[in-house]
C-alpha cells in the first residue's frame, strides 16, 4: 500500500494542531501550504517527500529562541519585553528574514511568518533560509532614545543567533533604518565585526540602493506582470492600499510611475479615502508625515479636503480595480472581498504577509479575481536583501540602475514559476497561491533529501 494511502491532510493537520496548541497564525499559514502540497505530492508521485516527511519538517522550526528584554524609558522606569528569534530553516541559505517590533507580536505570528518566509525566499531563487523574529515592544509614541535603548538592549542577546553565513534579519513593521542602525551598531560595538548581519542597512554604513523601495515597488511589478500574462496594463487601473508604513508608500509610488491610480492609505486608526487620487505632491508629503514626524493618517484629510477620513475602518469598500493590502495579516475578510469583487476588483496582490484570511483567498478563487499571495507579491524587499547580502561579501556598492533591473528580473522569474506550477489546465488560468507554494516548496525539499534525515 502506497504511503499516500496512509497520509492526508486532516491527519497532517490534526499533528500541527496538537503540536502548537493555540497558535492560530501559524496553524493557518500551514494549512494553507499544506492544502496545495500533499495533493500535488500524490498527484505527481513524490511519495520521497512524505516518507522523509519534509512537510513535518519545514513546519517545525529548526529552532525558537525566545529571551528577555529589558530597557529603561526616559522617566527611568524599567520596562520588560520578550524578544524572539526564529529559524525556521536553512536547507537553501542561512536564516533570512526581518524584525517586528509590535504589543501583537507573538510566538504564533513569529512561527508563521518564518515559515511563509522559507517559501518566499526560495521563489526568490536567491539562496537565503527562513527566519523572522522581533519583539512586543511598540515603538509608537517613545522617543528616538527610548527606542535606540530597546535596539541595544534586544540586540545584546540577539547578536549570540545571528551572524551573515548564520542568519541575517532585517526590518518589518515598527522596524525601518532607525532601528537597524541602532541594532548594528550594538551589534558591531559588541563583537568588533563590521560584517552584513543585517539588512536594510543605511547606503554609508553597507545598505543596498532601492532596499527601501524594494518590497513595494516588488509589489507593483509582480501587479503589471499579472495584468501583462492577460495583454492588459495597469494604465488608468484604481488601487485601494491599506497601510501606510514602508510597503503601502513605496507601492503607492510604483502604482504612480506605472499610469495607475492611489485612493485610500490606512493605519491602525481607520482609512483615508481621496477621490482625486494621490498625485507625486501629496505622496511626498505623506512621507514625511509618517516617516519623518511619525504621525496619523487622519492627518491627510486636515490637509486635503477633498479628502475624508474613516475612523477604525479598513478601505475595502471603496470602489476600485486593484486592492493592494500593504498593512498586517487578517486585514481583509470574507466579507471584504465579497465587498471589492462586488464594486468590480479584478485584481488583488497582497503586500503584507497573509492580510487576507483564508475566506477572503476562497472568495476571490471563486470570483476569479486575479489573486497574488504575499509569499510571490511582497518576496521583491527580502529579494533586495539578498542582493545587499551579496554586495557585502564582495565588499562593493551597485549603482541604483543594476539593483532596480535585478529586482525587476526577479520579479518576473517569481511570475513565471506561479505559472509553471499554478496554470489551471481547463481554463489557461493562474492559480498564483497554489503556483507560489509548490515552486517555493520545491526547491527546499529536494535540498532536505540531499542532506539525509538531519
Ligand atoms: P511599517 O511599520 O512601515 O508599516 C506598517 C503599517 O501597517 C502602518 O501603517 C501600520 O499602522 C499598519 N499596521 C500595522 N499593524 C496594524 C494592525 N494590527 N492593524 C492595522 N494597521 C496596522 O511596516 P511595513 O510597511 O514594513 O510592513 C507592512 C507589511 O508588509 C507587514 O505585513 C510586513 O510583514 C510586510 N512586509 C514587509 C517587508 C519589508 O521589507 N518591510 C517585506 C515583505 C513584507 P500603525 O502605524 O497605526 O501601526
Ligand atoms: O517579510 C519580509 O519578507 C520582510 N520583512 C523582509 C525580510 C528581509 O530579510 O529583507
Amino acid at each position: 500500500m502506497a504511503l499516500s494511502d496512509h497520509v492526508d491532510l486532516s491527519r497532517f493537520m490534526e499533528g500541527v494542531e496538537r503540536r502548537n496548541p493555540g497558535q492560530i497564525e501559524f496553524i493557518q499559514a500551514v494549512h494553507e501550504v499544506a492544502a496545495d502540497v500533499f495533493p500535488w505530492i500524490i498527484q505527481h508521485d513524490r511519495e520521497e517527500y512524505l516518507e522523509y516527511q519534509i512537510l513535518r519538517r519545514i513546519a517545525e522550526p529548526d529552532r525558537v529562541v525566545s529571551f528577555r528584554v529589558c530597557w529603561e524609558d526616559d522617566n527611568h522606569n524599567i520596562r520588560v519585553q520578550r524578544g524572539w528569534r526564529v529559524q525556521n530553516n536553512n536547507a537553501i541559505g542561512p536564516y533570512k528574514g526581518g524584525l517586528r517590533f509590535h504589543p501583537t507580536v507573538t510566538e504564533s505570528v513569529l512561527k508563521f511568518l518564518a515559515f511563509e518566509q522559507t517559501f518566499k525566499n526560495s521563489l526568490t531563487g536567491l539562496p537565503m533560509g527562513g527566519g523572522k523574529g522581533g519583539a512586543n515592544f511598540n515603538p509608537r509614541g517613545k522617543t528616538d532614545h527610548e527606542v535606540m535603548r530597546f535596539c541595544q538592549s534586544f540586540m545584546t542577546e540577539l547578536y549570540r543567533h545571528v551572524g551573515d553565513d548564520v542568519d541575517v534579519p532585517a526590518g518589518d513593521i515598527g522596524v525601518g533604518a532607525r532601528e537597524i542602525g541602532y541594532m548594528f551598531g550594538q551589534y558591531k560595538r559588541i563583537t568588533n565585526r563590521f560584517t552584513g548581519v543585517l539588512t536594510g542597512k543605511a547606503l554609508e554604513f553597507g545598505g543596498s540602493e532601492i532596499r527601501t523601495e524594494a518590497t513595494g515597488y516588488g509589489v507593483v511589478y509582480f501587479l503589471a506582470n499579472m495584468f501583462e500574462y492577460r495583454d492588459r496594463s495597469l494604465e488608468g487601473m484604481r488601487c485601494a492600499i491599506s497601510g501606510s508604513g514602508n510597503v503601502a508608500l513605496h507601492a503607492a509610488e510604483k502604482v504612480l510611475h506605472l499610469g495607475g491610480s492611489v485612493h485610500t492609505f490606512s493605519d491602525s486608526g481607520g482609512f483615508v479615502f481621496d477621490p482625486d487620487g494621490v498625485d507625486e505632491e501629496k505622496l511626498a508629503w505623506t512621507k514625511e508625515l509618517k516617516e519623518q514626524r511619525r504621525g496619523r493618517i487622519a492627518e491627510y484629510a486636515d490637509r486635503y479636503p477633498g479628502a475624508t477620513f474613516h475612523a477604525d475602518q479598513r478601505p475595502w469598500s471603496v470602489p476600485c480595480d486593484v486592492a493592494l493590502p500593504c498593512a498586517t495579516q487578517n486585514e481583509l475578510s470574507g466579507d471584504d472581498a465579497r465587498e471589492l469583487v462586488g464594486n468590480g476588483c479584478i485584481a488583488v496582490a497582497e503586500g503584507a504577509n497573509m492580510p487576507t484570511d483564508a475566506d477572503g483567498i476562497e472568495v476571490f478563487a471563486e470570483a476569479g479575481t486575479w489573486f497574488a499571495p504575499g509569499k510571490a507579491a511582497n518576496a521583491g524587499g527580502v529579494a533586495v536583501s539578498g542582493l545587499e547580502m551579496s554586495q557585502n561579501s564582495a565588499r562593493l556598492a551597485w549603482e541604483e540602475d543594476e539593483v532596480e533591473r535585478q529586482l525587476v528580473d526577479i520579479m518576473a522569474g517569481i511570475h513565471e514559476r506561479c505559472v509553471e506550477h499554478g496554470r489551471v489546465a481547463d481554463t489557461g488560468d493562474v492559480n498564483y497561491v497554489r503556483g507560489a507554494n509548490i515552486a517555493g516548496f520545491v526547491k527546499v525539499a529536494d535540498a532536505m533529501l540531499a542532506f539525509g534525515v538531519v
